[in-house]
């Protein structure tokens, strides 16, 4: 499908996903979100992915969600419309692994779709902020929730009462990134992270993925118990047999995804 606001490349079995509103600093609006939510969606179907990069420009991952868009926006337009709740929805109900590499500015809907991927790696030019408090109104997409869940209340609070930027160091520092690596080498790195996890098992990062999360909904009982019986499955897989096989042979796994 030919995009207008998203560039989508396939090699090597992962999926970039650029987000490309060059002159609006990728400002997110509902054009791009639902480009973005129905390549997600190609990505889940198509064989040939088995893991995702959402990435941006050197000077912004996104800078927010549209201003512009939304400033005329009433209530009643934004409830009735349920408006980025779709699509919101559609990002993290995918079921691969997404990794956001993130240069220059993700604020607002930017950082919140940062922290909506499974982890981000970070340029040491990223800034991370929730500026809404600025604009006269707050968070939409999970920058109350998620930022607090991946760095705590007091710097969550700062930020979403401040609108102040973090920077790669302190993200790093704060846990909200992976790893920072120099703006020059972002992509290199990310793609070969990519492709680690493009190797595995695609049967085990669907599952990893889905246990990781359920830590952010569940009771540690309840995670543990989840985390032991999916492990208990993968018993009953091809891919266990040929992954342990692997092992005791001194040779690399070839995974089939069974
Ligand atoms: N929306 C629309 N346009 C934007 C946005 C944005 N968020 N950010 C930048 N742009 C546009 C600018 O208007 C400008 O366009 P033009 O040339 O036509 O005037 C162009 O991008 C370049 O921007 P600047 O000239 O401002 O570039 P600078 O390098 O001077 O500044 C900044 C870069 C600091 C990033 C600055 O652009 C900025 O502060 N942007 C706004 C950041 C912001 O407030 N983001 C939060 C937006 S609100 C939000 O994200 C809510 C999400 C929740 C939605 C939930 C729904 C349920």
């Amino acid at each position: 499908m030919a995009y207008e606001t998203i560039i989508v490349e396939v090699e090597d079995h992962v999926a970039t996903i650029k987000l490309n509103r060059p002159d609006a600093l990728n400002a997110l609006n509902s054009h791009l979100l639902g480009e973005l939510s129905v390549a997600l969606a190609d990505c889940d179907k198509n064989e040939k992915v088995r893991c995702i990069i959402i990435t941006g420009s050197a000077k912004a991952f996104a800078a927010g969600a549209d201003i512009k868009e939304m400033s005329d926006k009433s209530y009643v337009d934004m409830f009735m419309s349920d408006f980025f709740g779709g699509e919101g929805n559609a990002i993290i109900s995918t079921r691969k692994p997404i990794i956001a590499a993130v240069a220059g500015y993700a604020l607002g809907g930017g950082c919140e779709l940062a922290m909506m991927c499974d982890f981000i790696i970070a340029a040491d030019t990223a800034k991370f902020g929730q500026p809404e408090i600025n604009l006269g109104v707050m968070p939409g997409l999970g920058g109350t929730q998620r930022l607090t869940r991946y760095v705590g209340k007091s710097k969550a609070m700062e930020m979403n009462l401040t609108g102040r930027f973090m920077d790669a160091e302190e993200a790093e520092r704060a846990g909200l990134v992976s790893r920072v690596v120099p703006a020059k080498s972002l992509m290199d790195e990310v793609q070969s992270t990519a492709q680690k996890i493009a190797e595995k098992s695609l049967m085990s990062s669907i599952a990893v993925k889905e246990a990781v999360n359920r830590a952010y909904e569940t009771p540690l009982s309840e995670g543990l118990l989840y985390e032991r019986r999916l492990f208990h499955a993968m018993f009953n897989t091809e891919d266990q047999k040929e992954g342990m096989a692997a092992f005791m042979e001194k040779r690399t796994a070839q995974f089939r995804d069974r």
